[in-house]
């Protein structure tokens, strides 16, 4: 089955297919031959991974899902959240979100938090939904160079790694985008069964 998958973020992109597997082909938007940014313009992952999987489907017509995702600190009122991509600026720079992150728990022993997901799939014109969670902690510095964005600080419950060590079988095991993606595959999986 041919996807567009409509981010801009190549880590992503090699998730998502190693999680969905060989029955799977992605296309990604630099495929497609767009680079620029989509607009993330609201106060729920929910309508931003709406929001990108529209522009994508409006733009070519094709099947395609969006990620939108990120990391909720309880201590911290749920955020860098929807803002994760951006926590300590414009310039969309990991490392800095990281660091910015480290520097605002420095004192707080309630280390709480959990990666978010949804996924927003367009199938012939119909809108689907797919969330995804995953619960842990979030470390004092970082640790291991695996994974991307927060996984250096995040530790999944039941673990001692962080993401950022654990092998990425492991991640894409455990990941919110793993159990998200998954939901997404067994849909697609009866719905073409139904259908064909
Ligand atoms: P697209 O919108 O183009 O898909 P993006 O990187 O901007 O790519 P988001 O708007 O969904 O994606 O921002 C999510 C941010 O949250 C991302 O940049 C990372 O910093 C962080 N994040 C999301 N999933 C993560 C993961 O599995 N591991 C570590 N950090 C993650």
């Amino acid at each position: 089955m041919e996807l567009i998958f409509a981010t801009g973020n190549p880590n992503k992109l090699i998730e998502a297919s190693d999680i969905l597997g060989v029955s799977f082909k992605l296309q990604s938007l630099r495929q497609l031959g767009f680079t620029g940014e989509i607009e993330e313009p609201w106060h729920s992952f929910e309508e931003n991974a709406l929001a990108k999987a529209r522009f994508v489907y409006q733009k070519y017509g094709m099947n395609c899902f969006s990620d939108d995702s990120g990391l909720e600190v309880e201590a911290l009122g749920a955020l860098p959240g929807v803002q994760s991509a951006y926590f300590a600026g414009h310039e969309k720079n990991c490392a800095n979100n990281l660091n910015k992150l480290l520097r605002e728990m420095e004192h707080q022993p309630n280390r709480a938090a959990r990666f978010r997901t949804v996924v927003a799939l367009i199938l012939r014109g119909k809108e689907h939904i797919f969330e995804g969670t995953v619960n842990g902690a979030i470390t004092y510095a970082p640790q291991g160079d695996g994974g991307f964005g927060y996984d250096p600080v995040f530790v999944p419950n039941g673990y001692t790694a962080t993401f950022g060590e654990l092998p990425k079988e492991v991640k894409n095991l455990l990941s919110h985008r793993a159990e998200a993606l998954r939901k997404m595959r067994d849909f697609l999986l009866s719905y073409e069964q139904i259908n064909t």
